[in-house]
């Protein structure tokens, strides 16, 4: 059977793909009204999901990242139409959705709390953990189909119904995915109608979703101007949200770091995606003394990427996802300038080929410090150097920005190594030594500090936050002593 890409191709508003800005779908936006029904469904089905063991719900979980196995190339093609990345990266984006999938598998069986010392006797006490009701997330289009299967795939095992609002900008693969799911849950007896629905439309679904008490978690991914809205919104209404926001994210270059790694490192980090990571690098602390030299590398490396069709084997980067974007490019470059940076790199090409698309040269820009652009996420292919002299003023550098999501630094000194990850080091949900800043693994919890929004996804015990803890006190005796030695002896 092949993929199913259901939204309407007709009507409503058009859907274009990065590669080359031709329109490659349409997208017919949810009213207020279908988005509140799907709330109402989603809330019938976790009423039945929840009294679903968990071993099988993680066999849904099971079937699911199966049929990503056996697609994995069609949806890896669907991802790189979307947003623009190249097919190998897709690739390693949906290896990522089938990670997590195993992971959950896992997890379905391990879903353990606590037993707690308790202070009387004849008295048990434990935590139990319990489905907590309907999810929703909110993806963006720079990683179309794993973040939205961090969150679901984990929120399914945990015994929620979920809703997914993908970005407006990818729906080809969100759709994909959204019927693949269905498609596992087809001949799944357990499974109860409208377990997971897909919900197309912008801002204002995500909105309406941010708002409705019948949504008792929500997880964002995205700009922090959308996270901080969705945040008020929710806290308004004391509910719970997972935010995954901006980040801008520094890597240290200290004189002892093998140059091999900090080439290929910091090359993937800035350049890979278009720069349209969230964890992509984009400063670069470097100690005076290896500065210049390393400058000179990196100018070469960066004109040997080649920028191109991201469908065509070979491309190190494709297009940014429109022309928009590539305005913000163009500003944040002139903005450097006028702050007194140097930029090697950073011109349109393939503007002949591809007039309605956005492919640009990464951009190296030396910058005399962290000046205000340098503090501004542009999401795209710009990488500031500054340079540093004591290692407490990188990390120092590293920590002065508003974002906290991803850090590395490059050493083979552990001393350095050591502070950077420890209490006095990064202040970022990621720190890393000796590799780069983007491209983590799905075992690890996902997020970050500060404007990144305190969020985490993924892998370690993240699950904790999409279930609902209840402690629970047990008296198996026949008295009935109060904690803290309380009497209240009336009766
Ligand atoms: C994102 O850009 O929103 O660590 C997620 C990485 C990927 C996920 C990025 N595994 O770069």
């Amino acid at each position: 059977m092949g993929l199913d890409v259901s939204f309407s191709r007709s009507g409503g508003l058009p859907v274009h793909t990065p590669v080359d800005g031709s329109v490659i779908g349409a997208m017919n936006p949810e009213t207020a009204a279908s988005t509140d029904a799907a709330i109402e469904r989603a809330v019938a089905a976790f009423t039945q999901w929840r009294a679903v063991p968990s071993p099988r719900r993680g066999e849904l979980i099971r079937r699911f990242g199966n049929l990503c196995r056996d697609h994995k190339e069609e949806l890896s093609c669907l991802v790189t139409l979307d947003c623009g990345k190249t097919l190998d990266e897709a690739r390693g984006e949906v290896q990522e959705v089938i990670d997590i999938c195993d992971f959950a598998v896992g997890l379905s069986r391990q879903l353990h709390g606590l037993s707690i010392a308790t202070e009387r006797p004849n008295h048990r006490m434990a935590e139990t953990w319990h489905p907590l009701g309907v999810f929703a997330q909110i993806s963006a289009f720079n990683f179309p189909v794993a973040v939205w299967s961090w969150g679901t795939m984990i929120a399914l095992t945990c015994g929620n119904a979920a809703i997914w609002k993908p970005s407006e900008k990818s729906l080809l693969s969100a759709s994909a995915c959204a019927g693949l799911l269905a498609r596992a849950c087809e001949d799944f007896a357990e499974a109860p109608a409208h377990l997971h629905q897909i919900l197309t439309g912008g801002g204002d679904v995500g909105a309406q979703l941010a708002a409705d008490p019948r949504v008792s978690l929500i997880s964002a991914t995205g700009s922090t101007r959308m996270g901080r809205s969705v945040a008020s919104t929710v806290a308004a209404r004391l509910g719970r949200s997972i935010l995954e926001l901006g980040g801008n994210n520094a890597a240290i270059v200290t004189p002892s770091a093998n140059r091999e790694l900090v080439l290929r490192g910091v090359t993937f980090s800035a350049a890979g995606t278009s720069g349209q990571r969230c964890t992509s690098l984009r400063r670069l602390i470097v100690h005076e003394s290896v500065h210049d030299e390393l400058v000179g590398q990196l100018k070469r490396a960066f004109s040997q990427l080649r920028v191109g069709n991201p469908l065509e084997p070979g491309v190190h980067a494709g297009p940014l996802i429109d022309l928009p974007a590539m305005e913000m490019f163009n500003a944040a470059l002139d903005q450097a300038r006028a702050e007194g940076g140097t930029v090697h790199g950073g011109q349109r090409v393939l503007a002949e080929d591809y007039p309605d698309a956005a492919y640009v040269a990464p951009a190296l820009v030396e910058m005399p410090s962290q000046t205000p652009i340098v503090h501004t996420e542009t999401f795209g292919p710009i990488l500031y150097v500054m340079r540093y002299r004591t290692i407490e003023e990188a990390i120092a550098m590293n920590n002065a920005v508003l974002q906290g999501l991803s850090s590395a630094i490059f050493t083979d000194n552990m001393r350095e190594a050591e502070l950077f990850t420890s209490s006095l080091g990064s202040d970022c949900g990621i720190a890393n030594v000796n590799i780069g800043t983007s491209g983590a693994e799905i075992g690890g919890a996902f997020g970050g500090e500060k404007e990144t929004g305190g969020g985490r996804a993924s892998g370690s015990d993240t699950w904790k936050a999409y279930m609902r803890r209840a402690t629970n006190t047990i008296n198996y005796s026949t008295d009935l002593p109060l904690a803290q030695g309380v009497r209240f002896d009336a009766a």
